[in-house]
């Protein structure tokens, strides 16, 4: 039964535990073969040429875009499901009312009507890899068995994966990522370009003991298990357990004229402006921003009391439609090569081309549809939730630190979300019991991210609704508790970057000039710029803050006293949820901020 496609690794020469799951594993799922993947160069080409030509991928022109592939995907697989999502906790509340729960030995019989022979026909792949610095204490290990081959050479943009982790997860402790898209084949079958089974995607995780098992989808997250299900779900649990964080949070380091550099980490929901931040290119004279990671970020107390950031992951996901040289200028540097697009359109001369990335869409192109371009149909060409998939190390603005085994000290942290009315531009929490609330009242606009209606609004407690793989009451109290005696505790500030005005458009410029309100943070934590108190935490002073000439700053951050009373209410009735594993101190926040709000008038700040 072990083969492999180059003879590299033998299957054989694997053991311990490895060697029994991964056995375990085959007997089930049946696949023809099974291949142990390395990592290396030789290898990945070998997968690319079997994408190729099995019509997942597309070669783009190497001329204008060196070794990068597109793949246009079942149009019934565009994104995450989180109606799908489980987190199997053996008790129903450890899962909390925000996740969906199954009994584990439920799922465990569902599982074992979905996966027996799932593989058949088919290559199974077994993928070492490691999240974070791989000589850093804060890095874990994880094994995904997978018999996409479209995920495994998205992993090895994605994670790290070579001969030393390969061995390494032979010896150590790794979580068991097993992914299948759900379609066997008959012999003689053939495939077809995007395999899935979309009527029966489940993507489950078991806590308790560090499992992920999910089925149907080959897209992003439900199907490259090291990012959102390891690195936010799973991770979640054991960060809890061991007293660190593992949070949807983007890195970076910001340094001012004067060369005093503060690193921060920001959480938007999906789709709110992480890569964006990630990379921004300042417009005012004399910052630099430098990127540790777009996505995700695993924090650890060290000894002097500092809160170190890594970056578990090795590449980025990113969103594509409205990335543009004007936009996301490093963005656009970092995927010139070497770089995976899925569901944007293909161009006539084999280049790709979403919404947003020039005024005018170039003529003859194919959509993610696989259909001719017609802009007088008012169709997109690339779906909104196309993505690229890119190595961290091509991204211009890289910060020195982004592989520093001892992460980054972190000054700063900021939540934001999309929000078209009320939530001003930037404010700050006067105390670390505010910014958890900050965080644990956060809301958005839904995008298309995730399946579900775009638009919407709805409570995103720390951009972790999705991805916070136990109780979020729980959760609440986790952050809470970080507040300990000789911590330097982070600052926390939370942002809008969408309001709009009454026809619709943005009232803030955004991307680059987000630089003005990451100034002002710096300048605060720095003990250089005012603020204004208000029921709602502290405001910028108009002097303080820099904004364009184009900018009103009573527009950016008017409190609107009826609209802030209207959320309130809304989010106690949020809050109602947790019952008792709502922490006292969320509740107390509450109560001040609606009571300073009934009594406010506003004033000139
Ligand atoms: P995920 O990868 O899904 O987690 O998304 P993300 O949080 O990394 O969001 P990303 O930076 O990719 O931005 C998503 C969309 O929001 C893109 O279309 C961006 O062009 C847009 N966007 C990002 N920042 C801004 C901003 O400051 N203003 C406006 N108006 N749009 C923005
Ligand atoms: C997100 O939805 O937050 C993403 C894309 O980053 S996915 O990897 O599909 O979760
Ligand atoms: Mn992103």
């Amino acid at each position: 039964m072990w083969k492999n496609l180059e003879e590299e690794v033998m299957a054989d020469q694997i053991s311990g535990e490895l060697q029994r799951w991964v056995e375990e594993i085959a007997q089930l799922t049946q696949p023809d073969s099974i291949h142990i993947v390395n990592g290396s160069e030789g290898e990945n080409q070998t997968l690319l040429n079997l994408l190729v030509e099995n019509g997942t991928f597309t070669k783009l022109n190497p001329e204008k875009r060196p070794n990068s592939y597109l793949a246009m995907s079942n149009p019934e697989d565009v994104a995450r499901v989180e109606d799908r999502t489980f987190i199997c906790s053996k008790e129903e509340i450890d899962a909390g009312p925000t996740n969906n729960w199954e009994d584990p030995v439920k799922m465990r019989e569902k599982l074992s009507s979905l996966f027996p022979g799932c593989m058949k026909g088919r290559v199974m792949y077994v993928i070492p890899f490691c999240m974070g610095p791989e000589n850093s204490p804060y890095s874990r290990l994880g094994v995904e068995i997978t018999d996409s081959a479209y995920v495994v050479v998205n992993m090895r943009i994605m994670t790290r994966i070579n001969q030393k982790v390969l061995e390494r997860v032979q010896t150590e402790a790794f979580v068991k990522c097993v992914h299948s898209v759900g379609m066997p084949l008959e012999e003689g079958q053939k495939s077809v370009s995007w395999p899935c089974n979309p009527k029966n995607i489940v993507i489950t995780h078991f806590p308790e003991e560090g499992e992920i098992w999910s089925f149907g989808s080959g897209y992003g997250g439900n199907a490259l298990l090291s990012k959102k299900c390891f690195a936010l779900r799973i991770a979640s649990c054991i960060a809890k357990s061991q007293g660190w964080m593992a949070e949807h949070m983007l890195i970076v380091g910001i340094t001012n004229p004067e060369g005093k550099k503060h690193y921060i980490a920001a959480s938007f929901p999906s789709a709110c402006g992480k890569t964006n931040l990630a990379m921004l290119e300042p417009t005012l004279p004399g910052w630099k921003v430098e990127c540790v990671g777009d996505d995700i970020a695993w924090m650890f107390w060290n000894e002097e009391g500092e809160l170190r950031a890594v970056n578990p992951e090795f590449g980025c996901f990113g969103v594509a439609p409205g990335t543009s040289m004007k936009t996301n200028k490093s963005a656009m540097e970092s995927l010139h090569a070497n770089s995976f697009f899925t569901n944007v359109a293909k161009t006539a001369d084999n280049d790709v081309w979403w919404e947003g990335m020039t005024e005018e869409p170039p003529e003859g192109m194919t959509t993610w549809l696989k259909e001719p371009y017609d802009p007088a149909s008012g169709k997109v060409a690339s779906h909104p939730n196309a993505r690229f998939t890119a190595p961290i190390q091509q991204v211009p603005c890289l910060d020195s630190a982004w592989n520093d085994p001892e992460g980054v000290p972190i000054s700063a942290f900021v939540f934001g979300g999309r929000r078209a009315s009320m939530m001003p531009l930037v404010r700050e929490a006067a105390s670390w019991q505010q910014g958890v609330f900050f965080g644990a009242a956060m809301t958005s606009e839904m995008t298309a991210a995730a399946k579900g209606t775009v638009g919407k609004v709805r409570h995103d407690p720390f951009a972790m609704l999705p991805f916070c793989g136990y109780n979020m009451g729980d959760y609440f109290t986790h952050w809470l508790s970080q507040e300990k005696e000789g911590r330097k505790l982070p600052a926390i500030f939370y942002v809008n970057w969408f309001l709009k005005d009454e026809e619709g458009h943005f009232v803030w410029p955004g991307f680059g000039e987000n630089i003005r309100a990451l100034a002002w943070m710096c300048n605060r934590i720095d003990g250089k710029a005012g603020a204004v108190e208000t029921p709602i935490g502290l405001l910028p002073k108009r002097e303080d803050l820099d904004i364009p000439q184009e900018c009103d700053y009573g527009k950016l951050f008017f409190v609107d006293r009826d609209k802030w009373l209207q959320e309130a209410e809304d989010l106690a009735a949020y809050f109602d949820l947790f019952k008792e594993r709502l922490p006292v101190a969320l509740k107390d926040e509450l109560h001040r901020m609606s009571q300073e709000i009934g009594s406010w008038t506003a004033k000139d700040l």
